[in-house]
């Protein structure tokens, strides 16, 4: 009886170990399952800035600001930007005949915030000191999740695109 009970505590024992060991696999199967499909679009955002630019302004005065946000991960909104050397920086989208102000810019989840020529821009006024070709302005961009990205942008010739040499 002594043995026959020993024997069964043992047998319990390592079932319950092997249960634990597969619960604990198809636990980590499950979070790699949701990651990869409808996890991606909550999880948080992976944003990195490239191609970022100003044209020289004619006057030293108002000048865009073009540049990519690309997002590995989940969605964000860019919801402000501002400069230490600059007084004021507003998000501008162009329409046919002008533009107007936006308060956010979405940033899709795995893909990209595009300011671009034509297109949705920043505007730089009040520079501190008047912009010259090769010097950088720091921007500082906010997004609604991922917080304050800065970012040294180059000032370009006024011709300047992306890609060219
Ligand atoms: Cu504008």
């Amino acid at each position: 009886m002594r043995s026959t009970g020993a024997l069964g505590f043992r047998r319990t024992a390592l079932a319950g170990a092997a249960l634990a060991t597969a619960l604990g696999g198809g636990a980590i199967l499950a979070a790699c399952g949701a990651g990869g499909q409808d996890g991606a679009a909550d999880g948080p955002a992976r944003l990195s800035v490239a191609d970022s630019y100003i044209p020289l302004p004619p006057a030293g005065g108002m000048a865009a600001g073009y540049l990519t946000v690309r997002n590995d991960g989940g969605p964000d909104q860019l919801v402000k930007v501002s400069s230490p050397g600059a007084g004021s920086v507003t998000m501008h989208r162009s329409t046919a005949s002008t533009m107007e102000q936006v308060e956010r810019l979405d940033v899709p989840a795995h893909g990209a915030l595009q300011l671009a020529r034509g297109g949705t821009h920043l505007m730089i006024m009040g520079w501190q000191k008047a912009p010259a070709l090769g010097e950088e302005l720091e921007l500082d961009l906010t997004f609604a999740r991922t917080g304050t990205i800065s970012v040294k942008v180059p000032v370009k010739e006024l011709t300047y695109r992306p890609g060219q040499s």
